[in-house]
């Protein structure tokens, strides 16, 4: 009888384990394993990461249900399912992103295999692919290198405002024994650097390594170089070049720019032998160094010098005769904290053709990329030794033809190569980048082709991970631009423009740009290392910079700008869930928030503000500034609304981080601040804000300011400005234009927004299309504008549009952090027909492509597993039907109409692919 009961329980058990298992479930994968957003990173400097997958499925609804992860110390052992590290067993939750890592202590260079499993209401996964983080140099005691450099310039070098450094060229030979298990690079090298071993560059990184605050942090990147080196003699070298360390305008203005000193490098490289013994080459005084070689000069703003006669065959590898080059010296540290890097490395991401080239006079040539870009061009050329081609780049071109160099300022932004001679040669600078669309070429022995050039696209190395289309073909173009001027701005930090003489990572400019941002590239881990960069720049006061790193020393003290660092850490969090920045940062944000209370604020209001609603439309063509007090916003009432808005962020950290009291506090000060606001402000006898700007208007009623029953009159000031007196058109600066696209469109006018965001006449987006522009300017009026300050790749005057583009006209809009719930509800606008657009989330790809066809309304949504959506279905008329792939929507399975909003049908919708369609 047992026996029998006992044969029917296993027959059972593998009935159920096969519809389990089998057909009668969906196919349900694992992919995109991820450790701190990174892709098998080395070196990592936390012990706690957090691991993320995503799950994909044939089948709708498909939601996790528990998660198994196994971390082995070799690969061997997790193939054999054996987590030495951590095995997590089974855990019953839905949560398959950002789960921090909680077993073995992790040591410095430990090496982690791990593999995911999943059990979901559809299914369970197989094991996804082995994936791997390795731990970086934890301690400061695991660093045996010294920091070498040498603290002066060369005869043919010259520190002064247009500094010219020559490169820096480090050597070392080395020994090494036969069983060789592993070789691990570590290396800091200040400001860019590159590495070789045995004459092969190591990675494939550019303008290594990110630029910080250098007297607070350093980043240090590891490379597995286990194929580089070799039994027998080896050779380990090194090219160091200026990058941010070595300023680009030294002995200038001492109060303003901020000097570290000449280039220098630690550099760590661990040989593990298979017998358990292990071999240091380190960076010290036996290295051998030169600056007399081929890169005679590199200066972000001036350009690089390359000089082939002077280059040294073979210097990067073993048996070259160093007994002429110098010992390398001994130098001070550059004070900062030595962490690993963890934000994706700067590379060549794209490489354009050049579309023309014309000769401008006798031996001199403009060439048109087509494209405004950042990065270099590469060059292929055949002459003389000593034959010099020279390169200048701009944005854009005088009338007559020649470059138009005034907006640059004083950036010399001069490539100069000297050929070696004979055979082509191709050449690209290393240690410097421009921003331009136009090359002008002189000294090219012969006539230049075309196809001896290359534009190559420099920034950081983050996957694009947004589409958006339209059928306004001019709404696709000014997205086109945006897409260009936000690549062409990260360099390790996101700065303001790529070309003059400034390329500042000023706070202000992606105060809610960063959100935009965040749908076209995958920006988490560059913004996270950001709001370090800001954290280390803010003085013992609690002062936070308009500029961080702080480079420039801009401690004007105002909200709108330094208020990027709380407005970012709230994006992070937001888009990619990562919680980490606010937990890390609360403090120093709290700070500062103190600080500017404290010392500015008087009654309620924020006294102290510095930019205003910087870059307005101007009353004359050529102002930079307006002047006129009708166009310009109070500068006190925009601090205190920001104030207002932040202490609103500050209130949600504090209730995230447990700090209830906190919480409790900002949200006291913000209705003292909200009431005293409009006290002063709110005119009682029209309801129109101070002196009825869109900005004066936009700031109280978007952030919550505006008493509930002021609002319709309120909008109302702001419809009737952009009708009655601008037009349509768009007459807010960089602070009003954060908020307006989303202001106008949540209390009701889309229309007007995609009327702004349309618009092919001054002032509009479309305006700078119409003239020419393939990047977004700096000014409304770029074209007409003084050049002193006119960029014309600049992108803080996106405001929230590309924001709005996707959470607003695709309708991807995440309720809760990293979009493990939605809502869409695109709106419904007159003229524009179709909008087709895609996302990746963190739990995968969110689909939605949207047109309103004559008859009838279509809408193609994809929810990724573990992920659901709150879908607003436009309806004329409460009984249209809707259907969703043919049949009616209230009846299939996984939808669920929740109610009637606004002529809206609501529904919930599970995780799946979905065709819905509404006939008028
Ligand atoms: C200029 C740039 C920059 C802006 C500052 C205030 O240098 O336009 O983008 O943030 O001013």
């Amino acid at each position: 009888m047992k026996i029998v009961s006992a044969y029917i329980i296993v027959a059972l058990a593998s009935f159920l384990s096969t519809c389990l298992n089998g057909y009668a479930y969906a196919d349900v994968k694992l992919q995109n394993l991820r450790c701190e957003m990174l892709e098998n990173p080395l070196g990592i400097g936390t012990v706690r990461p957090r691991l993320s997958w995503q799950i994909t499925s044939d089948a709708r609804n498909t939601n996790q249900i528990a998660y198994r992860i196994i971390v082995a110390s070799t690969p061997a052992k997790l193939a054999a399912g054996e987590g030495d590290l951590w095995d997590s067993r089974k855990v019953y939750t839905d949560r398959s992103i950002m789960v921090t890592y909680t077993g073995k202590p992790l040591l410095s260079r430990t090496a982690c295999y791990w593999k995911v499993k999943v059990w979901t209401n559809k299914g369970e996964t197989k094991w996804s692919l082995p994936a791997q983080w390795t731990l970086g140099l934890l301690n400061a005691t695991d660093w045996k290198a010294r920091w070498v450099g040498y603290d002066h310039g060369f005869p043919w070098d010259s520190v002064s405002k247009f500094s010219r450094l020559s490169a820096r060229y480090y050597r070392k030979q080395f020994d090494v024994s036969s069983g060789i298990k592993k070789a691990t690079a570590y290396i800091v090298g200040l400001g860019h650097y590159e590495l070789y071993i045995n004459g092969k560059m190591i990675g494939d990184q550019v303008l290594a390594e990110p630029p910080t605050d250098y007297t607070q942090s350093v980043k240090y990147s590891t490379f597995d170089v286990t194929e580089n080196v070799k039994q027998g003699k080896n050779a380990v070298a090194t090219v160091l070049g200026n990058g941010r360390f070595f300023t680009m305008r030294p002995k200038y203005k001492p109060k303003k720019i901020k000097e570290f000193g000449f280039p220098k490098m630690l550099l760590q490289l661990e040989v593990e032998y298979i017998n358990g013994t292990k071999q240091l080459i380190v960076s010290d005084d036996n290295w051998k160094f030169t600056a007399d070689g081929p890169i005679r000069t590199n200066n972000e703003y001036d350009g690089e010098e390359y000089d082939a006669t002077k280059e040294f065959r073979g210097w990067n590898n073993i048996g070259f005769d160093d007994s002429k080059w110098s010992k390398a010296q001994l130098v001070d540290p550059p004070g900062g904290r030595v962490e690993a890097q963890m934000n994706e490395p700067i590379k060549v991401m794209d490489t354009i053709k050049p579309v023309s080239i014309t000769q401008l006079k006798n031996g001199i040539w403009i060439m048109d990329m087509g494209q405004n870009m950042a990065g270099w061009l590469q060059m292929r050329v055949k002459g003389n030794r000593e034959d010099k081609v020279t390169l200048r780049y701009a944005e854009t071109l005088q009338p007559n033809g020649e470059l138009y160099l005034a907006n640059l300022r004083d950036a010399r932004v001069t490539d100069v190569y000297t050929l070696r001679g004979g055979e082509p040669e191709t050449w690209h600078p290393v240690f410097v980048y421009h921003g331009f669309r136009y090359v002008e070429i002189s000294g090219y022995p012969g006539k230049p082709e075309l196809a001896d050039f290359e534009g190559q696209v420099v920034y950081d190395a983050m996957a694009t991970i947004g589409h958006f289309e339209t059928s306004n073909t001019l709404v696709n173009q000014i997205y086109h631009n945006a897409y260009w001027g936000i690549l062409s701005n990260y360099k390790g930090m996101p700065v303001d423009c790529p070309q003059r003489n400034e390329r500042m990572p000023w706070l202000g400019d992606r105060a809610v740009g960063s959100l935009g941002e965040s749908f076209l590239f995958a920006n988490g881990n560059l913004y996270a290392k950001w709001l370090d960069d800001i954290a280390d720049s803010q003085k013992p006061d609690g002062a936070i910079p308009d500029v961080a790193p702080a480079y420039w020393n801009y401690y004007s003290d105002n909200m709108t700008w330094p208020g990027t660092y709380i407005l970012v850490a709230d994006m992070l969090y937001r888009q990619f869930a990562d919680k980490a920045p606010i937990e890390k940062h609360y403090a120093s944000m709290k700070k500062w928030m103190d600080y500017m209370r404290l010392k500015y604020m008087k009654d309620y209001m924020v006294t102290k503000d510095k930019y205003g609603d910087w870059c307005v439309p101007p009353e004359s063509p050529e102002l930079i500034h307006s002047k006129d007090p009708a166009r310009n916003t109070d500068g006190q009432l925009i601090a205190t609304a920001y104030y207002y808005h932040l202490a609103g962020l500050m209130r949600k950290f504090a209730k995230l981080t447990n700090r209830s009291g906190d919480a409790q506090f900002f949200s006291v000060l913000q209705s003292n601040i909200g009431n005293a606001f409009n006290q002063k402000y709110l005119n009682r006898d029209n309801f129109k804000y101070d002196n009825n700007t869109i900005t004066a208007n936009l700031l109280p009623l978007y952030f919550g300011i505006t008493p509930a029953v002021n609002r319709s009159a309120v909008f109302k000031n702001i419809v009737d400005k952009i009708q009655n007196e601008a037009n349509g058109h768009i007459s807010t600066g960089v602070i009003g234009t954060q908020w307006l696209m989303r202001g106008l469109t949540e209390f009701g006018r889309p229309d007007i927004a995609y009327r702004i965001a349309s618009n092919s006449d001054y002032p509009s987006w479309g305006y700078m299309i119409k003239q020419g522009a393939t990047t977004i300017w700096e000014l409304w009026n770029g074209d007409t504008a003084n050049p002193a300050m006119n960029s014309r790749n600049h992108i803080m005057l996106l405001g929230d549009l590309i924001a709005w583009f996707y959470q607003d006209l695709a309708g991807i809009k995440p309720v809760s952090p990293g979009y493990k719930e939605l809502v869409m509800t695109p709106p419904v606008i007159k003229d524009l027909d179709k909008v087709d657009a895609s996302y990746q989330t963190p739990y995968g790809l969110v689909k939605s492509s949207w047109t309103c066809h004559k008859d009838h309304f279509s809408w193609h949504i994809t929810i990724p597993p573990n992920s659901k959506a709150l879908v607003y279905i436009p309806i004329n008329k409460v009984d249209a039907g809707i259907t969703e792939s043919g049949q009616n929507a209230a009846a299939v399975k996984d939808i669920k109409l929740i109610k009637m909003e606004n002529g809206r049908a609501v529904f919930q919708i599970a995780s799946g692919s979905y065709d819905f369609e509404v006939k008028s």
